[in-house]
């Protein structure tokens, strides 16, 4: 046995597949969760695109299929008295946490989901560290933080640390951050509670600023149909990539929103659960709060829509891209260059979006085109309601193509 692993946010798209890989690898893993980001999918009324069957039917087919042992508890990671208990009776050597709201425009519905976004991650979040402080010291810490942290500086995005000179001396600070949504800016707080925690409580961490995560499956995950991962491609809980190939299937325009300049690093789920198991291996000293920028290549999202196109035109698809109005406040054409050579020197080796990747991806989801609900795909979340979304010219734009489906949360009562 390698080690004791939690796995906290057990239940989705990146925490399942990590908890498996992990299991397969020989790490005695348990999983947590309070089911969650089922409830957020009820309220805004999506579904992920493959049927995903309970987390504990997923444990028991994971132990009819691999011959290895899940463990699961149920809970709320912001009531310290259930981290608590988990840490007593589990007492993990690491902690890999993805048990947190993370999706941006999720956080940018109103008052209360973005309330909810921040209490539930920075909580939670402070709730583990504090457990680590007092019931298991020795052990580390593998967060999932965000490239979006960072936002869109106009410098190079170093990994995690920048050294400033100022006045004739110098000092090295958390690299500062200029998120785009509340939902990153809850990442952002964590990050710097984390660095506290190991500055002064002398605990052991590592931030992976993951950049966004594509793919449909990993390799445990392709092993038996009720072992998929909660896949999305809603514009509330789906990603760029995955929601550009669920679009060509469906026939409906790529949404490429505004001039399409938006860089991000982009990386593999296959590449997502084999960087955690690197953390998870090269555990941060006492004292120290390592950062790993968590991505493969960087693309704009006009370059993805045009490589989705492409791959999807070979197989007999004719997807359109369109310039949607952009929902968000972001820039759309900006310098972008972030180092991500940390998990490289560790020994990650990345898969890469090629054309057969894309291909692989287009053809897992055509065999569950049927599931694919059109209404999902445009959903209606602003970053502000006062129309500061300026569309951009108007010559390069196409008129969104279907009418957005306004989102009602908690007792509101659609607009
Ligand atoms: N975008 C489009 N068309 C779409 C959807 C998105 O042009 O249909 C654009 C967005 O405007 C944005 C970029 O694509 O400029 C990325 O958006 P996204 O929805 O793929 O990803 P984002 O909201 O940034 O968040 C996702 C995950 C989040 C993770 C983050 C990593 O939901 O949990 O932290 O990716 S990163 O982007 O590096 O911060």
């Amino acid at each position: 046995m390698k080690g004791r692993v939690l796995v906290l946010g057990g239940d989705g798209y990146l925490g399942w597949p990590t908890a498996m890989h992990l299991s397969r690898r020989g790490y005695r893993v348990a999983v947590v969760d309070n089911f969650a980001k089922r409830n957020w999918e009820q309220e805004v009324g999506v579904e992920p695109l493959f049927p995903i069957p309970t987390l504990h039917e997923r444990v028991r087919a994971w132990r009819e299929v691999s011959e290895n042992e899940i463990e699961l508890h149920v809970g709320d990671l912001t009531d310290y008295r259930f981290v608590e208990s988990i840490f007593q009776s589990f007492r993990p050597d690491a902690i890999v946490h993805y048990g947190e709201q993370p999706s941006a425009p999720y956080s940018m519905i109103d008052v209360r989901t973005a309330g909810y976004t921040q209490y539930n991650n920075v909580i939670g979040n402070l709730n583990v560290l504090f457990a680590m402080r007092d019931l298991a010291p020795d052990s580390h810490l593998v967060k999932l933080g965000t490239m979006g942290e960072y936002g869109t500086p106009d410098i190079d995005i170093e990994e995690g640390y920048l050294t400033v000179q100022h006045n004739g001396r110098e000092h090295t600070f958390l690299y500062p951050k200029t998120p785009g949504s509340l939902y990153h800016l809850s990442k952002v707080h964590d990050s710097h509670n984390i660095h506290f925690a190991t500055r002064i409580w002398k605990l052991r961490a590592t931030d992976l600023n993951q950049g966004v995560v594509y793919g449909v499956e990993t390799d445990e995950s392709a092993l038996d149909d009720r072992l998929a991962t909660s896949f999305h491609y809603d514009e509330v809980f789906g990603t760029a990539l995955n929601r550009f190939c669920v679009q060509a299937v469906a026939g409906e325009p790529l949404t490429v929103y505004g001039k399409g300049g938006q860089t991000r690093g982009y990386l593999n789920i296959r590449d997502t659960v084999q960087c955690v198991e690197l953390a998870v291996k090269n555990p941060a000293d006492a004292g120290e709060l390592r950062v790993y920028n968590q991505f493969t290549e960087q693309f704009s999202v006009k370059e993805l829509a045009e490589k989705v196109r492409t791959a999807a035109e070979q197989l007999g698809m004719s997807p359109k891209v369109i310039n949607a109005p952009n929902p968000r406040i972001e820039l759309e054409e900006h310098y972008y260059n972030a180092k991500h050579s940390k998990l490289l020197d560790l020994g990650l080796e990345p898969h890469y979006l090629g054309e057969e990747l894309i291909d692989s991806m287009l053809e897992k989801i055509e065999r569950y085109k049927e599931r694919i609900n059109r209404n999902q795909l445009v959903m209606g979340v602003k970053w502000s309601p006062t129309g500061a979304v300026k569309a951009p010219p108007s010559a390069d734009i196409d008129p969104p193509t279907r009418e957005r489906v306004p989102v009602a949360v908690g007792d509101k009562t659609p607009a």
